[in-house]
């Protein structure tokens, strides 16, 4: 039989290759915001972001993740909003975590439909995929997907803490039960969805952070959507940076359609979220390296000062000892030269 030989072939084949991750598909990421986008306007304490939530947790489900909900009840300027994060974790090699993250609530708009297509849809569907390719992955740092409420303002202007509520609870709770120094790296998406992508680095992100990822667009040609120039945003990586986290803002914000009811499906593209796709996930080795360097690099500051550390207290004795027997000594001179 020929048979036998070529599945024995096929299955030592299939044990001594370690599987490839998938790679990011950008229609699987497109699929996910027609859905999003269906449900209409999706702003924080609605019956809408609650289905969205449900969207969110079958489709991991379905992937096999479980999302961890973090309820809080938040006071605005207008009214107490019931608002939910959501977190998935997929565990690496280490316990350290690299935290993948965007919004999925739209901003509260009652003079018109706002559906947010880029604004809020794209952030969540760019991370269904990621979980997908990052739960085929073996990784060396744990993966933590977080989907974070209320991003965006209640009152019509973004002005002092009526925003980002969802990242600074999240901070404030890691903070508490002293999960927050796991976190090695935020990577923040907002607003990818624009189908003319020009992306800026961002002035208050991790300089390494963002360099890493705009390398890795390079390296594959997506400069034209990277762009070289600068802005500076207010987004939901402050309170991160804040709390010491190494963080980037990935952001569109040159999006004609932004806070407005054009944020719909014309404006935006699956190529978009790919391009995205492509530049993160080519960035994250490099990313993992620079990681795992600046443990190794700690590991040895820590061993060092452990060791050092007797040495420099048996010198201080030793000079302690000398000085008290120099201070007998004189008192002794002064005794005898009293006699
Ligand atoms: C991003 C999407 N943001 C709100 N919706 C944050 C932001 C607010 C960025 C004001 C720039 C200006
Ligand atoms: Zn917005």
């Amino acid at each position: 039989m020929i048979v036998l030989p070529l599945l024995a072939a096929a299955l030592t084949f299939q044990t001594a290759a370690p599987p490839t991750p998938p790679r990011f598909e950008s229609g699987r990421a497109w699929e996910h915001l027609r859905q999003l986008v269906a449900i209409g306007p999706r702003p924080s304490g609605s019956p809408a972001i609650e289905q969205t939530r449900k969207y969110i947790k079958d489709q991991l489900a379905a992937m096999g993740l479980t999302a961890l909900e973090q309820a809080w009840d938040d006071e605005t300027p207008i009214d107490k909003v019931h608002m939910v994060n959501l977190s998935i974790v997929i565990p690496g090699a280490r316990k350290e975590r690299i935290v993948f993250a965007g919004h999925y609530d739209t901003k509260l708009f009652r003079q018109f439909r706002f559906v947010g297509a880029s604004d809020g849809a794209s952030s969540a569907a760019f991370l269904l995929e990621l979980a997908r390719i990052l739960k085929a992955r073996k990784s060396p740092f744990t993966i933590e997907l977080l989907f974070l409420d209320g991003e965006e303002a209640r009152l019509p202007d973004w002005q002092g803490t009526d925003n980002t509520y969802g990242s600074r609870h999240y901070v404030e709770m890691a903070k508490r039960d002293g999960s927050l120094a796991a976190i090695k790296a935020l990577i923040l998406v907002d607003m990818i969805g624009d189908r003319d992508l020009d992306i800026r680095r961002d002035e208050n992100s991790t300089p390494w952070l963002t360099d890493a990822i705009w390398a890795a667009a390079k390296h594959q040609d997506l400069d034209d959507s990277f762009l070289a120039e600068s802005t500076r945003i207010e987004d939901d990586h402050l309170p991160f940076l804040a709390a010491g986290v190494p963080s980037v803002d990935v952001i569109d914000l040159d999006y004609d359609a932004w806070h407005t009811a054009k944020d719909n499906l014309d404006a935006v593209s699956a190529r978009s979220l790919q391009i995205v796709g492509d530049a993160i996930v080519g960035a994250l080795p490099a990313i993992e390296a620079r990681l795992i360097k600046q443990s190794q690099i700690a590991l040895v500051h820590k061993t060092t000062v452990r060791r050092k550390a007797p040495r420099k207290d048996y010198a201080i004795r030793l000079a302690q000892h000398r000085h008290h027997r120099r201070g007998l000594r004189r008192k002794a001179d002064v005794v005898t030269m009293g006699h």
